[in-house]
């Protein structure tokens, strides 16, 4: 929000000209299920014209227990779809496909990282999903009341978060990777009465001490009553009689049979923390109707989804993409879905092609950040395996550069396989800008064209749409199915941070621009958000972090370029009189942070310096920061600096140092 760069044009600029074009293959083109721009535009244009009625139609593609009684009730900012509808998004995702021959098809494929493998078919889905709504049911958990989940990527979160659906109690997913205090923090903010996690995970051939960190956070919340524990890894773990309890023992004592509960289309599926641009994580609340129509409709266009495909997403089921890409939306289709656990490069830098090629993955869906870290490792790795069966390749998460575009395409798509290169948040709950393989060329860089049923805008601060190629500020103009429902708990942020922008509009934190073909450039975070490895962090979270310290007075963190995570984290440190630089207390200082956010959120660099850059209002000019941290000269205004000498220290590297 507020971010510095105020109107559309000048400072928000791309430098991107990419011209190859690759038009989709005709051979895929003919399968698909849109096989051209043209049938692209006449569903984009019929969703322009009538909307509800678009939505409606397509709604029909989910199994209700109760038709809705109208399709949409916007109330500006806050929207209601196919209200007066009852349905279940466990039930769609599982029971649905077990009234036919697909009961015996396999819904995820998983593999451990020390190897293990495992297949669920949908009908154990179903046993396994009913099972574990029994075991909440017998806690306590009621419909409404909230479940968190921090878990290893193993089928149990799968399963447990569709277990949650099947009873009405919302889930929040904690990424694994997340440390003790920010998980408290979350379950804090959510009162989650029931924590579900493990003894631990396996990453890198290590433990992930998950336990360690839910005991650390459990003894922070209150609200906290019970601690589920799944056994993964079997080493020995601390115990609180009464409030912890085994997964296996637990559900050896219930029925298989739970019906799935017939929920309002508007009730809470599942909160979601993300950063913003202030210190506090928010929880995106989304709700079941909308949210699973679109996840799943997203997943049948955007990867043409067919019943024999083998269809991996990598992400952790801790971020979005994991919930819409990974559950919600493959598993509403029925598709056969690949989970791996651990690392991509253990025990070698060759283990995702080696799953593709053991399982005939036709379908990858992974991010830059990975993609850049395989071109560093190598094309030796990927040419040891055949990965033949790859039909379609997709990337999300942040903006791929054409080099790594091409080298995805020629490596490991072989030259044949489609990019769909997807841009979409946490808030949207599902993807909006998207090539579709059969019907749109795709341009390295580019996400191309939103899809039908959603209409954005590039505009200036103050709402004016932009001219052709010019960048400014992407906005969603309409309400959409999926969109997050409110902030949990706080309305009016949720209406301050999304709404109040550029009024009437969603307001998405990302500059674009639109060039000559209605080709949309998405064109990074606009807002104090960075985009570190695919992983949405707060610069203001990291500051808070850092002040928590006791040495610390004043901090200022910024993005750094970085060739493999896209951004890195560059701290600016100001410190308490009685304290002073040293190697020990930066590397006690990134160790601290790690330990306040979680491992992703560790500083790449920390400077101490004697004072920040600042307006004369007393505002930190970070977008001054941003260019000493990479290394090049400040080319904008300076006028409204403090003290001009503050920025040239910084610049000569006149930081103060031990
Ligand atoms: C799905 C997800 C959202 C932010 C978003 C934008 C960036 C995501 C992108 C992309 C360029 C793409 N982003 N996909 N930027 N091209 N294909 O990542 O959600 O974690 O909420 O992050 O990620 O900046 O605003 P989330």
């Amino acid at each position: 929000m507020a971010p510095e760069n105020p109107s559309g044009g000048g400072s928000i600029k791309s430098v991107l000209h990419e011209t190859r074009v690759f038009p989709p293959p005709a051979d895929f083109a003919k399968d698909a299920g849109i096989k051209s721009l043209d049938e692209y535009q006449a569903l984009w244009d019929r969703a322009k014209d009538d909307p509800e009625a678009f939505w409606a139609e397509q709604a029909a593609s989910l199994d209700w227990f109760q038709t809705w009684d109208r399709v949409l009730d916007w109330n500006p900012p806050f929207a209601q779809w196919f209200v007066g509808g009852k349905l279940n998004a466990s039930y769609n995702c599982v029971d649905r496909h077990c009234k036919g021959p697909d009961r015996n098809k396999a819904a995820l494929i998983f593999e451990g990282e020390p190897g293990d493998r495992r297949v669920l078919r949908y009908q154990d889905l179903l046993r396994e999903v009913s099972k574990f709504a029994n075991v909440l049911k017998g806690l306590g958990v009621k419909k409404g009341d909230v479940v968190a989940l921090y878990l290893p990527m193993i089928p149990e979160l799968v399963i447990a978060a569709l277990a949650c659906a099947r009873i009405g109690a919302p889930h929040t997913v904690v990424f694994g990777g997340f440390s003790a205090e920010a998980l408290s923090g979350r379950i804090q903010d959510c009162k989650a009465k029931v924590l579900v996690t493990a003894d631990g995970g396996w990453r890198r051939g290590k433990v992930v001490p998950l336990k360690v960190n839910a005991d650390g956070a459990a003894a922070l919340c209150p609200t906290l009553k019970s601690v589920v524990v799944y056994k993964r890894t079997g080493h020995d773990v601390d115990w609180t009689p009464g409030r912890d309890h085994w997964w296996h023992e637990l559900e050896a004592n219930v029925s298989a049979d739970c019906p799935a509960e017939p929920l309002d289309s508007e009730h809470p599926l599942f909160i979601l923390y993300t950063s913003g641009s202030t210190g506090k994580p928010k929880g995106i609340l989304h709700t079941t109707g909308g949210y699973l129509l679109q996840a799943s409709l997203s997943t049948k266009w955007v990867f043409d989804l067919k019943p024999d495909d083998t269809y991996w997403c990598t992400a952790d089921v801790g971020w979005v993409t994991g919930h819409s890409y990974l559950t919600y939306g493959p598993l509403a289709q029925g598709a056969t879905c690949v989970m791996y656990e651990g690392a991509p490069n253990w025990p070698d830098e060759a283990r995702f092609w080696k799953i593709i090629e053991d399982y005939r993955v036709s379908i990858l869906y992974t991010a830059p950040t990975a993609i850049r870290a395989f071109m560093k490792w190598g094309e030796q790795h990927p040419k040891k395996h055949d990965l033949s069966s790859l039909r379609l390749l997709g990337s999300v998460g942040e903006p791929i550069n054409p080099e790594a575009w091409m080298w995805y395409h020629e490596v490991i798509g072989g030259g044949r396989c489609p990019i769909v290169d997807t841009w979409w948040q946490t808030e949207t709950g599902a993807i909006m800008i998207s090539p579709l393989p059969g019907a749109t060329p795709t341009i390295p860089g580019s996400a191309t064209r939103p899809l039908p049923g959603i209409i954005p805008a590039i505009v200036t601060k103050d709402g004016v749409p932009v001219g052709e190629n010019e960048g400014g500020f992407l906005v969603i103009t309409r309400p959409w199915p999926s969109m997050l429902r409110t902030i949990f708990g706080d309305d009016e942020r949720y209406k301050a941070q999304y709404w109040s922008d550029v009024p009437g509009n969603y307001f998405t934190g990302d500059g674009a621009r639109r060039d000559e073909h209605g080709n949309y450039w998405i064109l990074g975070r606009v807002d104090d958000v960075l985009n570190v490895a695919g992983h949405r962090l707060s610069t203001m979270e990291i500051e808070s972090a850092l002040v928590s310290h006791a040495a610390v007075a004043e901090a200022a963190v910024v993005g750094k370029p970085d060739e493999i995570k896209g951004q890195g984290i560059s701290c600016f440190v100001t410190l308490e009189s009685h304290h002073a630089p040293s190697e020990k207390l930066r590397q006690e200082l990134r160790a601290h942070v790690a330990k306040e956010i979680g491992a992703l959120a560790r500083p790449d660099e920390i400077h101490f310096t004697e004072s920040l850059p600042k307006t004369r209002s007393g505002k930190i000019m970070r977008r001054l920061l941003r260019d000493v941290a990479a290394g090049v000269e400040s080319t904008g205004d300076t006028s409204t600096l403090e003290d001009v000498g503050v920025l040239a220290l910084l610049r000569r590297g006149g930081q103060q140092e031990e």
